[in-house]
C-alpha cells in the first residue's frame, strides 16, 4: 500500500493524522507543503489539484486523494482495522466522534491559519489580539472537553475508556496549539493528565512537530 501525506511539521489538522497512521504502523511518504513560504503552497495549482480546499493535510493512497483529517482517519481505520480508533458500540463510536469533532469543526477553524491571517491583515488586529482571539476559543472548547473527558475517561488517561480513540488523537494537537498561544491549562486538569499520557506513547512522539522533516 502506497501512502502520500500532505503534511506541514506545525499543522494540527496533519499532526491528527500522522498520529493514526503511526498507531497503526502505517510507513507512509512525507510530502510537505510549507504553508507560509511564498505566500503558502498551499495555494499552487499543483497542490489544489491534488486537495481543491488549499489546505493540508491530504492523504494519496495508490493514487487516490482523500481530504479532512477526520475522514482520513476513519479512512484508515476502516482500510487498517487494527489497533481500533473507535469503540465497537454505537454510543462510544457517537462519544469518540463527538469530542473529536469538537476539536475538529469547533475550536481549530476559529484558529487556523488564514482565519488568523485575516484579522491580522484585513481586520487589522494586532498580534497580541490575535492570540487573545486563539486563547478565547480554545478555553472555550476546553471547558466542554474536560466536562465529556470527565463523563467518558475511565482512568483519566484517555479521553474515552481506557484505550487510543480519534478522541485522543485530536486533542493532543489541539493541546500542543494551546501551549503555542501560552493558555493556561490549569483550569482543564483532565486534559492535561490525559495529553502528558498520550505524548508519552511512541505514536505520538513520532508525530509531533519537532520530530518531521520538515520541522523549522
Ligand atoms: N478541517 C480541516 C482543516 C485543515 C486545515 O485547516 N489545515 C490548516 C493547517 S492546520 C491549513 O492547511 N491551513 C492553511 C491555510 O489556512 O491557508 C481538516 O481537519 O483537515
Amino acid at each position: 500500500m502506497a501512502l502520500r501525506l500532505y503534511t506541514y511539521w506545525r499543522s494540527s489538522a496533519a499532526y491528527r493524522v500522522r498520529i493514526a497512521l503511526a498507531l497503526k504502523g502505517l510507513a507512509y511518504e512525507s510530502a510537505p507543503r510549507h504553508l507560509l513560504r511564498g505566500g503558502g503552497e498551499q495555494r499552487s495549482a499543483g497542490y489544489l489539484a491534488t486537495n481543491p480546499q488549499g489546505l493540508v493535510p491530504a492523504l494519496e493512497h495508490d493514487g487516490h486523494v482523500v481530504t479532512q483529517s477526520l475522514a482520513i482517519c476513519e479512512y484508515l481505520d476502516e482500510i487498517h482495522p487494527q489497533p481500533a480508533l473507535l469503540p465497537a458500540d454505537p454510543r462510544g463510536r457517537a462519544a469518540v466522534r463527538a469530542m473529536a469533532l469538537a476539536v475538529a469543526c469547533d475550536i481549530h477553524p476559529l484558529n487556523n491559519l488564514s482565519v488568523l491571517k485575516y484579522l491580522r491583515g484585513e481586520l487589522g488586529q494586532s498580534d497580541a489580539a490575535v492570540a487573545r482571539w486563539s486563547r478565547h476559543w480554545i478555553d472555550r472548547g476546553f471547558a466542554a472537553l474536560e466536562q465529556l473527558v470527565a463523563r467518558n475517561s475511565a482512568d483519566g488517561r484517555h479521553c474515552y475508556g481506557s484505550s487510543v480513540t480519534l478522541a485522543d488523537v485530536f486533542l493532543v494537537p489541539q493541546v500542543v496549539n494551546a501551549r503555542r498561544v501560552e493558555l493556561d491549562l490549569s483550569p482543564y486538569p483532565r486534559l492535561a493528565a490525559v495529553a502528558v499520557h498520550l505524548e508519552s506513547l511512541p505514536a505520538f512522539r513520532a508525530a509531533r512537530p519537532e520530530a518531521q522533516p520538515d520541522a523549522e
